[in-house]
Formats: C-alpha cells, sequence, structure tokens
C-alpha cells in the first residue's frame, strides 16, 4: 500500500476589498492541497479513523448540502450559540479559495481551507489529512465543511460519527425525492432559510414524508442561519450528541 504524499501548504493571500483592519497572517488560513487517496476499502478506513477519534475523545461532524445552502452561515450562527460548551474546530473543503476558512478564522473559529484538487468529496484519507493539518487534538467537536453538492459527498464515508446536511428553503422540496442517498446517509437533516418561506412554496410536510421514507431515524430541525430563528435548539441537540459520542 503506497502512503499519501504529505499535503503542501500555503497560506491564502485573499484580501477582501473595503477591508477596514488589516489583516495580519495570523487571520489567513493554512491551505492544504488533499492528495487522493490510493487506498482500496474506504469503508474500512473510515470505520478506522472514526475509532480512532472515538478513542481520543473527537467527534467528528460531516455537513453537507447543495452549494449556497447555508453551511458556512450554519456553522457562524452555531458558534454563538454553543456559547463555549464545546472545544470545536473546522475544516472547509472546496476545489478552490479560502473564503470560508478566512470567515470562520475572522470569527475566532480555528478553521483549516483544504483544497480537493478538482474532487467533488472527502474519503476517508484525505480528511484524515484535514484533521492532521487543522492540528487540534484536544478537540471534542471537529466539522467537515464537504464541498457543496448534493451526489458525491453522500457516497463516501468520511469517519464521521454524525452526517448532516443543509437543504434550503429556496432550493425546493423536491430534493429528498431526487438526491435520496444524501437523505439516506444522514442521521441530521437541518432546514434553512426559513425566514423565506413565505415567498417560496416548500411544503414542509412533503420534505419530512420524502426524507423520512428514505430514512425513518433522519433528524430534522428547522433554522434560519439568518435571523437565529431555531439555532439554539439544532445547538443544544449537536451537543447533546458530542457529548455522548465523546464518552460512549
Ligand atoms: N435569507 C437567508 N439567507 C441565508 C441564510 N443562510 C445563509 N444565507 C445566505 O446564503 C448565501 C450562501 O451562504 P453560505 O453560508 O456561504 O452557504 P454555503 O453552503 O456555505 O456555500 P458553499 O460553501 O459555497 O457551498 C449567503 O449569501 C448567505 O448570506 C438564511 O438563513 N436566510
Ligand atoms: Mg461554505
Amino acid at each position: 500500500m503506497t502512503q499519501p504524499k504529505p499535503a503542501s501548504v500555503r497560506q491564502s493571500s485573499r484580501v477582501r476589498p473595503g477591508k477596514q483592519r488589516r489583516r495580519s497572517t495570523m487571520d489567513r488560513a493554512k491551505i492544504i492541497l488533499l492528495k487522493e487517496s490510493v487506498l482500496e476499502n474506504n469503508d474500512q478506513d473510515a470505520a478506522q479513523l472514526r475509532e480512532t477519534l472515538r478513542s481520543q475523545g473527537t467527534c467528528l461532524l460531516n455537513l453537507m448540502s447543495s452549494p449556497g445552502s447555508g453551511k458556512t452561515s450554519t456553522l457562524l450562527a452555531l458558534n454563538k450559540a454553543f456559547a463555549g460548551r464545546l472545544r470545536w474546530g473546522v475544516m472547509e473543503a472546496d476545489i478552490d479559495s479560502a473564503v470560508d476558512a478566512d470567515t470562520l478564522l475572522e470569527a475566532g473559529i480555528p478553521a483549516v481551507q483544504l483544497h480537493t484538487g478538482g474532487m467533488c468529496h472527502l474519503d476517508a484519507e484525505m480528511t484524515r489529512q484535514g484533521i492532521r493539518a487543522l492540528g487540534m487534538e484536544d478537540a471534542e467537536l471537529i466539522v467537515l465543511e464537504n464541498v457543496g453538492n448534493l451526489v458525491c459527498p453522500a457516497e463516501f464515508d468520511t469517519g464521521a460519527a454524525i452526517n448532516m446536511t443543509i437543504l434550503s428553503v429556496p432550493e425546493g422540496d423536491d430534493k429528498p425525492s431526487k438526491y435520496p442517498l444524501m437523505y439516506e446517509t444522514s442521521d441530521i437533516l437541518v432546514i434553512n432559510k426559513i425566514d423565506t418561506l413565505p415567498i417560496f412554496d416548500f411544503d414542509r410536510a412533503r420534505v419530512e414524508r420524502d426524507a423520512k421514507t428514505r430514512n425513518p431515524e433522519i433528524e430534522i430541525y428547522y433554522i434560519s442561519a439568518k435571523t437565529g430563528e431555531g439555532i439554539q435548539e439544532l445547538a443544544d441537540a449537536l451537543v447533546q450528541k458530542v457529548w455522548e459520542w465523546n464518552r460512549a
């Protein structure tokens, strides 16, 4: 079995137009170019990673959704609602840029930016490279914000203890029936942007029925990362799950 080469590291040089404060290099996200895994049995590798993380008291949450449904916005809102109850950090996976990791760092959330080299998902070995780069051995929770995509990320076990998917109201209520694997493999479904419900024809009953048909165990939360509605309930549920996982 060939070992993947060490991940390369560089600093983000992105400067936001109109930003008042001159940013120090401390604010800029470390960018890691992930090496494609050479392992044949990703499921076995993912199970191994999950057990390693459990033994060190770290819960890995794999956050998935289509682009723009509000993953980063939800993490920012959760940070406030966690209110210091968790030591946590975030791995931001994207094809390019360091926009998301920079945003989280600015909010004081430890974050690293992972580049997938054009791939639309992470597997367990790529996730392991990211965890190493984040360098938070004492983290109780590590969130992987997966690449925005409703298909590929659902096909690869990352070693996460919790799979959480976000569906935002403007995307439409037909997504659980069109992308069933995403909902079959998720433990938690978060419906975001509920502040836009008055504008869109979004049938909550249809989403719940279709998601639960694919996965009867799926837990559903309604939030607005913009207004904060529902965020405290979601944060409390996550803190409880992390606590249970890390002490099991
Ligand atoms: N109205 C409304 N807008 C929201 C809400 N949450 C996020 N947005 C907006 O949706 C857009 C995308 O949000 P992001 O948090 O960047 O979404 P993302 O899923 O992280 O996007 P990618 O990382 O590119 O896949 C931004 O303009 C947010 O301000 C919400 O609850 N309500
Ligand atoms: Mg994002």
